[in-house]
C-alpha cells in the first residue's frame, strides 16, 4: 500500500501553536486495469462456430452473437467483452482451445484498455 505524508501549514495568525507536522496518511487505492478481448476474422472459422463462441464464452445473447460475429467478418476483428487480467485469461484460453480443437483458425486475444 501506497501512503502519503502531509505537512500542514500555519495559519496566518499571531501564534504559532498549530506548527506540525500532521500525520494524516491516506491509502492509494488503485483499480486494477482492465483488459479488451478481441476476436479476429479468418477465411475458414465457420460463422456458426464464432457464434457459438460468443454465446458460450462472453455470456452474449444469439442475435448480438451474429451481431458482432458480421462485425468482425466485415472489419477484421471486434471486442468481445472487458475484463480483469485473470479473467481475460482464462477467456482467450478457452476460446483458443475450443478452436483447436475443431482445427479452426480462429484467433482469440487480449489487450490492456
Ligand atoms: N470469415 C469467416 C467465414 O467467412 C467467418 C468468421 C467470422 C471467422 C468471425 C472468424 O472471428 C471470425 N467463414
Amino acid at each position: 500500500m501506497l501512503q502519503d505524508v502531509y505537512m500542514m501549514a500555519d495559519r496566518d495568525d499571531d501564534d504559532d501553536s498549530d506548527i506540525g507536522i500532521k500525520l494524516e496518511t491516506r491509502t492509494k487505492t488503485k483499480r486494477p486495469p482492465l483488459y479488451k478481448v478481441m476476436i479476429l476474422n479468418d477465411d475458414y472459422t465457420p460463422m456458426e462456430f464464432v457464434v457459438h463462441v460468443l454465446e458460450r464464452f462472453f455470456s452474449l445473447t444469439h442475435d448480438q452473437s451474429v451481431e458482432i460475429m458480421l462485425a468482425v467478418h466485415k472489419k477484421g476483428l471486434a471486442v468481445v467483452g472487458v475484463f480483469s487480467h485473470e479473467i481475460a485469461e482464462t477467456k482467450v484460453a478457452l476460446v483458443m482451445d475450443l478452436a483447436a480443437r475443431h482445427q479452426h483458425p480462429l484467433q482469440c486475444t487480449m489487450e490492456k484498455e
